[in-house]
This record gives C-alpha cells, sequence and structure tokens, in this order.
C-alpha cells in the first residue's frame, strides 16, 4: 500500500532499483557495490501525482488493522538442499550453469539437474523446513510453487548463529532471497498433491538448470 496523502500534486515520485548492475552478492549499495543507473536500469517505475479525481474511499493507514498470520505447525522434517554453479574449465570464475540439488548431513553439496530424479516429495498436509545451503558467489531469489512459505532466518555455512527473517519477510512469501554462504531456512505446508517446481527467479539461472521438480504425494502414499 501507498499512501501519496502528503505528497503535493505534480510530484513525481520512482520506484528504483537499488540493486547492481551486476550479479549481486548481497550487501548495501554504494558501501558494497554501486547502485544501478538511475537514469537508465534503476529505474523501475514512475508516480505522476495528479489532482483528486472522486471522493478518497481509502481507509487511512494509521486505521488498518492487518490480519494475523497464523503460525505453521511442527515440521515433519527438514531438507538440506543446495545452490550451486559449475565453473567453466576453460574461463575462472566464470559458471557455465547454475544447478539446484541437495546437500549431505556432513554439509557437502550434491548438485542435480532438471531431469534426474525427483528428490523432494513432501506428503500432502505436511509441513516441511527446507535448508537452503547458497554454495555459489551469489545471491539467488528462490521461488518455490504450490504455496506460500514463511521464512525463519539464516545463518552462514559452518557457523552456529542463525539471524532471524528481514522485517520485510514477516508475511508469507514466495520467493527468498538466498544470499551467498548462507543456509537461508523456510517452512512451508504442501497442501495439495502433485508434481510443481522451486527455481531461482534469474532466468538465465532457470533456464539454465536452477530448477527442479518436487512432488507433493498423496495421504494415502505415506
Ligand atoms: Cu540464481
Amino acid at each position: 500500500m501507498l499512501d501519496f496523502t502528503s505528497v503535493p500534486v505534480d510530484a513525481e515520485l520512482y520506484l528504483v532499483n537499488e540493486g547492481p548492475d551486476e550479479a549481486y552478492g548481497g550487501g548495501e549499495p554504494v558501501t558494497d557495490f554501486m547502485p544501478a543507473n538511475p537514469m537508465t536500469t534503476g529505474q523501475v517505475m514512475r508516480f505522476a501525482v495528479v489532482p483528486l479525481t472522486s471522493n478518497d474511499t481509502s481507509t487511512p493507514p494509521s486505521q488498518l488493522t492487518l490480519p494475523a498470520i497464523p503460525a505453521l505447525p511442527t515440521s515433519r522434517r527438514i531438507r538440506k538442499l543446495s545452490l550451486n554453479e559449475e565453473d567453466s574449465a576453460y574461463f575462472p570464475g566464470a559458471p557455465t550453469m547454475a544447478m539446484l540439488g541437495t546437500t549431505t548431513p556432513s554439509g557437502s553439496a550434491t548438485p542435480l539437474m532438471w531431469a534426474d530424479p525427483v528428490t523432494e516429495t513432501p506428503v500432502k498436509n505436511d509441513t516441511e523446513t527446507w535448508e537452503l545451503y547458497n554454495f555459489t558467489g551469489d545471491a539467488h531469489p528462490i521461488h518455490v510453487h504450490q504455496g506460500g512459505f514463511q521464512v525463519i532466518g539464516r545463518q552462514a555455512i559452518g557457523s552456529g548463529t542463525s539471524s532471524p527473517p528481514l522485517p520485510g519477510e514477516a508475511g508469507y512469501k514466495d520467493t527468498v532471497i538466498a544470499l551467498p554462504g548462507d543456509i537461508t531456512r523456510i517452512k512451508m505446508r504442501f497442501d495439495i498433491a502433485g508434481r510443481y517446481v522451486w527455481h531461482c527467479h534469474i532466468l538465465d539461472h532457470e533456464d539454465n538448470e536452477m530448477m527442479r521438480p518436487f512432488q507433493v504425494l498423496p495421504r494415502s502414499s505415506r
């Protein structure tokens, strides 16, 4: 929700992209990387404020009460998953493809291709925690189909301390940013049986192996 009450008529406001014009690896604009060019790639949307044309029937933000977010039940199982990049044999530091996969109990990656057999098979109505181990040098926006999930938190791979979700991650999400070197934990209830996918939402990644199928099994198959 955007409140333009105190914005003068004829003002022009821009929604901007503060991410870099290159692969994003986390951190703050200016401090850790140069933001996208504000004259071109940094511009996402322009708001041109005009005089009111009819009665404003919207609720003032101060009077809004948002519904509480129901907590998910305890996870039936934890799945260790992985985000990987396959390095070129010819150009150091240049990945040839990005891959999802699993992570072994000891914490090493098993990258898998799109066509490899399904490894994630939650049972209908079960709640699971998925731990996304990002073994790459880049951040990846990970999107899970089928339903919304809750972000539980993050911790560096190999470190004991976890950080809570960011302020903007309090509600149900369908995409979460997995930062390089982090384990990002999400919790999700799978309430419709069938075949779905989870994938990185960077088009060049998802179309180059960073997508995997998963299968929600009917209840009776347990
Ligand atoms: Cu990606």
